[in-house]
């Protein structure tokens, strides 16, 4: 509890911080991580496809041992998806080996737990 504390208190010194800018910190806190999301083929095309995530913590250092969910939605189609979880590659690289069946706008939302963090984010991605 103590550790969820703290985070909690991270996130908002980053939001103080966005106003602010510089802090008295030696570490950055205006973010918990970031995910960098890519694809094999790039751009992607509608078939078979390599989804890499790349997660890094709130000090740009790469986050691994972490656990990685992939959730996408065919923007258009509610009754369109495709889940999956992604396996570690090491330097906070994360992938998911997968098929898209059409092409056109899809909505992949990457999650990533490593208690206590636990973050999503989303990207709209356009398939040839
Ligand atoms: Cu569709």
């Amino acid at each position: 509890m103590r550790y969820r504390s703290l985070l909690l208190s991270l996130l908002f010194v980053g939001a103080l911080a966005a106003s602010a800018c510089s802090g008295s910190g030696a570490t950055p806190t205006s973010t918990l991580a970031s995910i960098k999301l890519t694809t094999n083929p790039n751009p992607p095309t509608s078939g078979n496809i390599e989804l890499v995530a790349t997660i890094t913590d709130a000090n740009g250092q790469p986050l691994d041992e972490a656990e990685v969910f992939v959730f996408s939605s065919h923007t258009q189609m509610t009754s369109m998806a495709m889940n999956g979880k992604a396996s570690a590659k090491g330097s906070g690289q994360y992938t998911l080996q997968t098929s898209f069946s059409m092409n056109g706008s899809w909505k992949i939302t990457v999650q990533v737990k490593k208690p206590p963090l636990n973050i999503t984010e989303s990207f709209i991605v356009d398939f040839k």
